[in-house]
């Protein structure tokens, strides 16, 4: 084989596999910017991407929360950033829908936040969404210490981030933590603008309250001027309903996937703990064949069929 065709094979697999002609960040700007309300379904692994993608979702959230979590670390920044690529290339191998990754505040400043846009990028996510906190950051829900980062430095980061990656498509979105940290909707409006200005595709609007008040207010006041994605943890019993009227674009369901599977654990383990038997939740788990359907143990079948040489015995 000449070097040439070496070169363009290897070009083939790798950049085939890539964002940049996957569409996934394409995918993602059309969710984000679609009139229609949108969803995200978390997920901190390829299994629970897997799933997300089977359910029917659109695309996926990976939260930091959920894959600290996962690598039973707390979400107070203390997985490092190549972690959670490692993670996110994981799961974006494992699914063809695109993921918009939770990157926390940056992990540093402009410097750190676009060497981890470009490495998302290149491992197959198809957007970012950073925080105007300081490093490190505190989970929102944790605690009352949420210094929020300047301004103009975290528009920097911003800038930085979308110049970052190499796919001109990538979805960077700027999340304001104005609300979580006390401040009221002034200051939340007035980072948002900024954050607008410095390219942000979209405006992520936190909020901790047990009602969606705060945050169809800030919607009512928005100009529009890119869409809004929302994360109803704590709101949870508001309808959806109210966030199509408000003119939202994307609510994330930031962290179910992680809580059901924990809850699921616990009560297993405690049964099989306490019955010395596995007997009893035979019915209630998984089968295996739903787990071979899902990672298409079929495929491997069919391709040994194509490459392995056939055997007499
Ligand atoms: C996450 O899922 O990690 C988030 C959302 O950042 S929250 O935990 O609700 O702040
Ligand atoms: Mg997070």
């Amino acid at each position: 084989m000449k070097q040439e065709d070496a070169v363009n094979i290897k070009l083939t697999g790798d950049l085939a596999q890539s964002t940049l002609f996957s569409g996934k960040t394409q995918s993602l700007r059309t969710i984000i910017q679609s009139g229609d309300l949108s969803f995200l379904m978390e997920a901190h692994d390829a299994l629970s991407a897997m799933i997300a993608e089977r359910s029917g979702f659109a695309g996926i959230w990976a939260s930091g929360l959920s894959i600290a979590t996962a690598l039973g670390l707390r979400d107070a920044n203390e997985a490092s950033w190549s972690q959670v690529v490692d993670v996110i290339e994981r799961m974006s191998d494992a699914t063809t829908i695109p993921i918009l990754v939770d990157g926390d505040s940056g992990f540093g400043n402009f410097n750190n936040a676009r060497l981890v846009a470009r490495k998302l990028c290149e491992r197959g996510a198809a957007g970012l969404c950073l925080e105007d906190k300081q490093f490190p950051k505190m989970n929102s829900f944790v605690g009352d210490r949420h210094p929020l980062a300047d301004i103009e430095e975290f528009c920097g980061r911003l800038a930085a981030a979308k110049h970052g990656a190499a796919d001109p498509d990538f979805v960077i979105v700027a999340r304001i933590e104005a609300l979580i940290a006390g401040y009221g909707q002034d200051e939340a409006r007035t980072r948002a603008m900024a954050y607008a200005e410095a390219g942000a595709d979209a405006i992520l609007i936190h909020s901790r309250r047990p009602t969606a008040e705060e945050i169809l207010s800030f919607a009512k006041a928005w100009d529009g001027r890119c869409p809004i994605v929302i994360v109803p943890t704590k709101y949870y019993s508001t309808p959806v309903s109210a966030y199509r009227e408000a003119g939202i674009s994307t609510v994330i369901w930031a962290n179910h996937n992680m809580r059901a599977a924990a809850a699921a654990m616990f009560a297993l383990c405690e049964r099989v703990q306490r019955d010395e038997s596995v007997a009893g939740v035979e019915q209630e788990i998984a089968p295996l064949d739903s787990i071979f359907d899902l990672l298409n143990y079929a495929e491997l079948s069919e391709a040994e069929r194509r490459y392995l040489p056939a055997r007499s015995e």
